[in-house]
């Protein structure tokens, strides 16, 4: 079978590819990226000699690139990963969002149709769903929650598996969505919330905390989230949505100080600074679904896949530290400048 792994140069993306050349050395992975700020070769540098494994540089959204590698390569199965990822840049900058979401899907879902596909996937996310309040924890996102989307990010997220279940009905395309909860783990870029503080804390440089830190998050290791879409790929129904997710919610004040406490920083690093506009409340899957029809189970809690996280970034200070040295810099400062002087 020959898949193309689209934004595998991306946090999750790098360990879905790791995860099946690895797991599946009878398959062709070919890793298509962007490269944007968010892509980083060295994130898939463990398999780039496998004999299973390619990379091609491009743009999801590039209708004749895309049609053009299509007819070349004449892929079995698409897995999209490929999007712009952070909810903060969407604010600031929407446009690119709906580019690379909305538009890129919609290339990709063309050229299916076109050249004929086994199966197209598409990574979706728990933020499609809205958010939940902070007082029912008895309420979860099931797959039949309505799409009730906040930031630009999450909207095109939305649009983009509007199209997905739009291009089933209509074109019949053999398609499946996942959406998943808040991933954590190897290769995650430092603007995202786990990797900010492990990197800031060893720095000894303040944590920006939004509003009073009690909005809730439901965090994933990222390869519980792997073992998750390969079983979709390769066992879920066309036509349906699974929702991802382990029941491991916390407030976002909870993770920087158990972070912390693991580190031995002290909590006077945390600065709390002007909240994120229409920031969710809280995130909460019901993963049943997945679980009861697929067999899916994740082998880590919150509990034990935080100290190996914290590990592998204290092992990969090079990773992370040429992100934090380059550009990412500048990236910080124009995001949080303003915020840490209105706190
Ligand atoms: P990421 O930002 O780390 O990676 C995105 C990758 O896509 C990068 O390698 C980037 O270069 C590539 N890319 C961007 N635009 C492209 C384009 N036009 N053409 C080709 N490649 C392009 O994102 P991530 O956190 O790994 O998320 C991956 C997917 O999973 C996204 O679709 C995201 O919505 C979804 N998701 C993420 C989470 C999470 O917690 N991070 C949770 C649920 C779902
Ligand atoms: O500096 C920060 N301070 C802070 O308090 C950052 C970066 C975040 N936060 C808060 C905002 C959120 O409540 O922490 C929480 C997590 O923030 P992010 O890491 O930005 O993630 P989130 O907005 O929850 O979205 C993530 O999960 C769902 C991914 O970035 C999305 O791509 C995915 O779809």
């Amino acid at each position: 079978m020959k898949m193309i792994v689209t934004g595998g140069a991306g946090f999750i993306g790098s360990n879905f590819v790791q995860y099946e050349v690895k797991n599946h050395p009878e398959d062709e992975i070919i890793n298509l990226d962007l490269l944007t700020y968010a892509g980083n070769l060295e994130s898939v540098k463990p398999v780039e000699n496998a004999p299973n494994y390619r990379f091609v540089r491009g743009d999801i959204a590039d209708r004749e690139f895309i049609f053009r590698l299509f007819e070349e390569e004449k892929p079995d199965v698409i897995v999209n990963f490929a999007a712009e990822s952070h909810v903060d840049r969407s604010i600031t900058d929407p446009e690119i969002f709906v580019r690379t979401n909305v538009v890129g899907t919609t290339t990709l879902l063309d050229a299916c149709r076109k050249y004929g596909i086994k199966r197209y996937h598409q990574v979706s996310t728990d933020e499609v769903y809205g958010d939940l309040p902070l007082d029912r924890p008895d309420l979860f996102f099931t797959e039949e929650t309505p799409l009730h989307t906040s930031s630009p990010y999450s909207s095109a997220k939305a649009s983009a598996d509007l199209f997905v279940m739009a291009y089933h009905r209509t074109y019949g395309l053999p398609v499946t969505i996942s959406r998943c909860s808040n991933n954590y783990g190897p290769y995650h870029f430092p603007e995202k919330l786990i990797p900010l503080v492990i990197s800031r804390a060893l720095n000894d440089e303040e944590i920006p905390v939004y509003g009073k830190g009690e909005n809730v998050r439901d965090w994933l290791y990222v390869t519980d989230h792997c073992s998750a879409i390969d079983l979709v790929v390769r066992k879920g129904r066309e036509g349906e949505v699974y929702n991802i997710g382990g029941h491991n919610e916390r407030t976002n004040l909870d993770v920087v100080k158990t972070i912390l406490k693991a580190l031995n920083k002290p909590e006077s690093l945390i600065k709390y600074v002007t909240d994120r506009p229409g920031h969710d409340l809280r995130y909460a899957m019901d993963p049943t679904k997945i679980e009861t029809e697929l067999g899916w189970k994740p082998e880590y809690t919150f509990d034990t896949g935080i100290p190996v996280t914290i590990q592998w970034y204290l092992d990969n200070k090079e990773w992370w530290e040429h992100i934090v040295n380059g550009e990412y810099t500048k990236y910080f400062d124009n995001m949080y400048g303003k915020r840490l002087e209105n706190a």
